[in-house]
């Protein structure tokens, strides 16, 4: 049985988590629409991801004879500044998940809730390479400057190749 506290976080969690993926995809579809298709494709492919954290936390919580409550969406923003703002704003947003999966561990361990605190440790170690994959493009962009945006765009998706194989 979870503890209420417990309940709650990791429903106030998946809003986060659908929020991230509606963020991504509004974010692709920008990226797409200015001819950008390899930065959409990362795009998408991160909405997805985060729509199957998303549904990480909603089984658990129902396995775990808690009720997952599915939220109402606010609306992600719909432009961007340029695409070096775009991954700015991805990296904040990552920094601002793991702060909050970071609160999710702490009321845990207040709660004496040890198996939700094991089970959150995937989200914990998922959330170092998140952040570490969005500092590995903001790089690539610095290095490449404004005037290389073809070239990234076109190497964007075969990073993420880099990371999935170094990773496994
Ligand atoms: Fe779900 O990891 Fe990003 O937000």
């Amino acid at each position: 049985m979870l503890p209420k506290k417990v309940e709650k976080i990791l429903n106030e969690q998946i809003q986060k988590e659908d929020y991230s993926s509606q963020l991504y995809l509004a974010m692709a579809s920008w990226a797409e629409n200015r001819g950008m298709g390899g930065v959409a494709e990362w795009l998408y492919a991160q909405s997805e991801e985060e729509r199957e954290h998303m549904l990480k936390l909603v089984r658990f919580i129902n396995e775990r004879d808690g009720v997952a409550v599915i939220p109402a969406m606010d609306k992600p923003p719909t432009d961007f500044e340029n695409i070096r703002a775009l991954f700015d704003k991805v990296l904040e947003h990552e920094q601002y998940i793991s702060a909050s999966i970071h609160d999710i561990v702490t009321v845990c361990m207040e709660e004496r809730d040890f198996a939700t605190q094991n089970w959150i440790q995937w989200f914990v170690n998922e959330q170092i390479e998140e952040e570490s994959s969005v500092r590995v493009i903001i790089d690539k962009l610095k290095l490449l400057g404004d005037k290389n945006i073809y070239m990234f765009d076109r190497d964007i998706m075969s990073m993420r190749g880099e990371e999935k194989e170094s990773e496994a």
